[in-house]
């Protein structure tokens, strides 16, 4: 085993994350690759929202949608488009960057922070949806199991917004042993980032809890926005992504 194979095993199991990273690794990059619009040779583009602008209303109102998307995710698209021109990394896919980046390389930061940007959002647009769908019974077994109750999974999930100072995001996770977990990471950062997130796996929900997400409707009330969240949440196409994730 590499002196640096054996660091990154040490550091998982320090974080209580039990597994053998040959699977981690697999898990991971199969689920990263299933990211259609993710698998790009040339540049990344930025993708349509799946709904209008004011679908989402009251809950997040169209003009900040408008700006969420327009401007926030088309700038770390452009952003990441640049970094990658003059990069080894470029035409390797998301998931394949998230994997060789690292915390201590500052020659990667503007690819970790817009990477990470385009990655979330593109995830964050696709499990919110005007449409109430239910959650499949795959998904909601797994709840009950690792939560006890989906009204403690979303307790888990309000509670790791409010507690991410400043800016981030609180994720569902699906870990390497197939368990689900709750996780908050800070900026742009994505539990792919095997050797950056506190705790690795991959994300079936992500709530952007940065002030842009929020701010034009709830001003500094972040706990009002994820109490309103809640009544958008594409249930079925988080059952699909956990159902992909666990195969
Ligand atoms: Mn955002």
């Amino acid at each position: 085993m590499k002196k640096r194979d054996f660091i990154k095993i040490s550091l998982l199991l320090g974080a209580g994350v039990i597994i053998t990273p040959g699977v981690a690794c697999r898990t991971i990059q199969k689920a990263a690759l299933k990211e259609k619009t993710l698998i790009q040779s040339s540049d990344f583009e930025l993708p349509p929202l799946p709904y209008a602008l004011q679908a989402l209303e009251p809950h997040i109102d169209a003009k900040t949608m408008e700006i969420h998307h327009g401007k926030h995710h088309a700038t770390y698209v452009k952003k990441l488009n640049e970094a990658l021109a003059e990069s080894p990394l470029k035409g390797k896919t998301l998931g394949e960057i998230f994997q060789a980046i690292t915390a201590n390389d500052k020659s990667t930061t503007a690819i970790r922070n817009n990477g990470g940007g385009h990655y979330n959002h593109s995830l964050f647009w696709k499990i919110l949806s005007p449409q109430r769908t239910e959650m499949r019974e795959s998904l909601k077994t797994a709840i009950i199991r690792d939560f006890q109750s989906v009204d403690a999974l979303i307790a888990q999930l309000k509670d790791a917004g409010m507690k991410r100072f400043g800016s981030g995001w609180a994720w569902l996770c699906i870990a390497p042993d197939k368990k689900l977990f709750v996780s908050s990471t800070p900026n742009q950062d994505n539990p792919l980032m095997m050797n950056i997130a506190e705790r690795t796996g991959t994300p079936i929900l992500g709530i952007d809890v940065w002030e842009h997400a929020y701010y034009l409707n709830y001003q500094s009330q972040r706990a009002k926005y994820l109490d309103a969240i809640f009544n958008v949440i594409n249930w079925a196409e988080v059952s699909g992504r956990y159902e992909t994730g666990i195969q």
